[in-house]
């Protein structure tokens, strides 16, 4: 089956990008700022991309790469006609670069727009999180069960990100403020991928993001789904895979409250 073969060639990849990343921690690392100085990017991001487009080259010519760092050169496609790698090299750069710590690797490959494959590994922890879809997720060996669907907001911890809780263009924050202290606790680990790998296995309960490239939901977006939980746009809409989306992730539950009662979008 090629899925099988997919599916083995991205754990194996993701995991020698992790060796790479561990040894790189070790050192020093070049950083220059992308848009701003709160948005970094090293030489180690654009090393990992290339060595995925290596990799898939070599073993599947006719396949896509859509990763953070744009190392292979833009086409004209159409990303359900194909089968497309979802690659984000480093995801939490910031982490990387700072804390050396709760940065991750996250690979996804959607065959003819099918979320199939999902891999998000934690190279620090040396923690894979890892799903072929219908085949159940995994955390290395270890199948994930499926997660409570009967909890309560006061139960439930959350990833959001700190900005939406000051006056900002994007969501009204008096709600998620409301939220914030209603909820047992909010985190903001600093890699989108690992906090929705969080999601997937029930180590979080949710997590509310405003902007997110296809490279950083790809992989969890797979997970997500295998586990039967709600992922949609902060609109309640199905999220499309392959471009820039806003998310909202949790227990069927879970997520229609907090989409009724917090999420109030500006435009
Ligand atoms: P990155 O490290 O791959 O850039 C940090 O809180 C999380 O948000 C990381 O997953 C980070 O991915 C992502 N992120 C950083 N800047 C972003 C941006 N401008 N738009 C969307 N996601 C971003
Ligand atoms: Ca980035
Ligand atoms: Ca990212
Ligand atoms: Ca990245």
């Amino acid at each position: 089956m090629v899925e099988q073969a997919i599916y083995q060639h991205a754990k194996q990849w993701a995991f020698e990008a992790g060796e790479i990343l561990r040894q790189a921690v070790k050192g020093e690392l070049t950083v220059e700022y992308k848009t701003s100085a709160a948005d970094l990017v090293t030489e180690k991001d654009k090393e990992i991309e290339q060595f995925f487009l290596d990799k898939i080259n070599t073993h599947y010519p006719e396949h896509f790469l859509l990763g953070e760092e744009g190392v292979q050169q833009q086409q004209t496609y159409q990303p359900e006609d194909e089968i497309v790698w979802l690659v984000d090299p480093i995801d939490g750069t910031t982490n990387f670069v700072h804390t050396k710590s709760n940065f991750s690797i996250s690979v996804a490959v959607y065959i003819k727009g099918k979320p199939t494959v999902g891999v998000i590994y934690d190279p620090i922890k040396d923690e894979m999180f890892h799903v072929l879809a219908g085949q159940g997720l995994y955390v290395d060996e270890e199948k994930v069960p499926a997660v409570a669907t009967n909890k309560q907001m006061e139960e439930a911890l959350f990833c959001l990100n700190h900005l939406w809780l000051a006056p900002n263009d994007d969501l009204n924050e008096q709600p998620l403020q409301q939220m914030v202290r209603e909820i047992r606790g909010f985190r903001c680990i600093g890699s989108a991928a690992l906090e929705l790998a969080y999601v997937a296995t029930g180590r979080m309960d949710g997590a509310i993001y405003n902007g997110l490239g296809a490279w950083d939901f790809g992989a969890a977006y797979v997970m997500l789904k295998e586990q039967g939980i709600a992922c949609t746009t902060l609109k309640g809409e199905e999220v499309y895979p392959f471009g820039h989306a806003t998310l909202i992730t949790a227990s069927k539950k879970l997520h229609q409250q907090v989409l009724a009662n917090y999420i109030e979008l500006k435009h």
